[in-house]
């Protein structure tokens, strides 16, 4: 019977093995079962066809026949009982080695996944170097545990089971923090984990799809969006891109500045790097979206948002609120704000002038413009003035 399982099509840590289907594809690989892999992009998650699978739209899963499996515990479990190689045949040893698989998720994981959902997600905030200082403890303690339990040895329990595969795989999350190289013995044991073939095949597997899809697959994520929302409201939304999860912020901050503007909609989900968004907003009346989903794309000034004020007045209340707090001014009445959008603001006089079927005035106007950071009208209009 085929085995079919469901992978991120575009995985967040970008083909490093951290989704959690590379467990998966590892205990099928150590167990000699061919499989499938069907990729699910972040909105496909969370459609009524995989939560029928997956109550909490997550991946991996399992299907084989009549069965459909979520939980990488279950899923690991269920390949360990069903073929041979993952768990011994003595009765005491195979309890023990499903003891460590659940030490694996239940224990060991939790305070992992907590660390590295602080760094993504709260880095931000005046609070986040205590807490993170005591998250790194609390890892620290865990992982002094595991280290005094291993010791010499190359596994946990005797031979190797589905318990050091789940605990290799959830150990690998902490390469990047150096908490890992703390301890010497389980720098090891996690590189002879990776250095099985059968993880090796499991790693190019998903690796694979980073590779030859990844770029094309969020270009497709984004326009799924763009569709999705259109469809529903039958409009056009110039969607921005954020990566740093300040998009919700940032819509409700806009939505504040601009006269005749509404956030229409939150929908806040988890790409497996944690918090993710797709905020709908109306910006003085024109529709836009931020999707804010991953450090895939910049923002850059190649995309500005153009606010054409009534006066001088109404300009600079615009432009020192967006230049406010980290925002930055730049030339001609363009500038980025805090969260790195690029905006223009100046009054409609400006475009008058600029644009004025006088050749000399516009050339004057255009001349002294360049000048400018903020748009001066004053100076502008006395520019013109001494031209005509
Ligand atoms: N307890 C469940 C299990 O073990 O099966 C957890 C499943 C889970 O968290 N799945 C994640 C997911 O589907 C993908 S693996 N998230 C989307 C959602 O919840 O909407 C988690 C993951 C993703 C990416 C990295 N990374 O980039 O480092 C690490 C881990």
């Amino acid at each position: 019977m085929t085995i079919t399982i469901t992978a991120f099509e575009a995985s967040p840590d970008r083909g490093q093995g951290l989704a959690r289907d590379t467990r998966v594809r590892w205990a099928l690989e150590e167990v000699g079962q061919p499989y499938e892999v069907r990729l699910l992009s972040f909105l496909a998650m969370k459609e009524p066809a995989h939560l029928a699978l997956h109550p909490f739209g997550q991946i991996p899963t399992y299907e084989e026949g009549d069965l459909g499996l979520f939980e990488t515990g279950a899923i690991v479990f269920h390949i360990a009982e069903r073929h041979a190689g993952l768990l011994p045949s003595n009765a005491n040893a195979r309890a023990r080695a499903i003891a460590w698989m659940f030490a694996a998720v239940n224990t060991v994981e939790p305070p992992i996944l907590e660390l590295a959902t602080a760094k993504l997600v709260e880095s931000d905030k005046p609070w986040s170097e205590e807490r993170l200082l005591l998250l790194h403890e609390r890892v620290r303690n865990r992982l002094k545990q595991i280290s005094v339990r291993l010791g010499g040895a190359d596994w946990l329990d005797g031979a190797f089971s589905a318990g050091d595969l789940m605990m290799v795989h959830v150990l690998q999350r902490l390469k990047p923090s150096g908490i890992l190289g703390e301890f010497s013995n389980l720098s090891a044991y996690v590189a002879r984990g990776e250095a099985r073939p059968a993880y090796k095949r499991a790693f190019a597997g998903q690796l694979a799809v980073f590779t030859n899809k990844n770029a094309e697959s969020v270009r497709s994520a984004v326009h799924e969006q763009i569709i999705r929302s259109n469809t529903m409201t039958n409009s056009i939304r110039t969607c921005l891109w954020f990566k740093d999860g300040r998009g919700p912020e940032a819509a409700a901050f806009y939505c504040a500045l601009i006269p005749g503007s509404r956030v229409e909609r939150i929908f806040r989900f988890d790409n497996g790097m944690g918090a993710a968004s797709v905020t709908d907003f109306t910006l003085g009346g024109a529709p836009y979206q931020i999707l804010d989903a991953g450090p895939h794309f910049d923002l850059t000034e190649a995309v500005s948002i153009s606010v054409e004020t009534d006066d001088q007045a109404e300009s600079d209340r615009i432009w020192y609120a967006l230049t406010a707090d980290g925002g930055k001014e730049s030339a001609c009445g363009w500038l980025k704000d805090r969260y790195g959008v690029s905006w223009q603001v100046y009054p409609k006089r400006l475009t008058e002038l600029t644009m004025h079927s006088n050749e000399a005035v516009s050339k004057a106007a255009m001349a002294e413009m360049m000048k400018q950071k903020k748009i001066d009208i004053a100076a502008i209009e006395a520019a013109v003035k001494a031209v005509t």
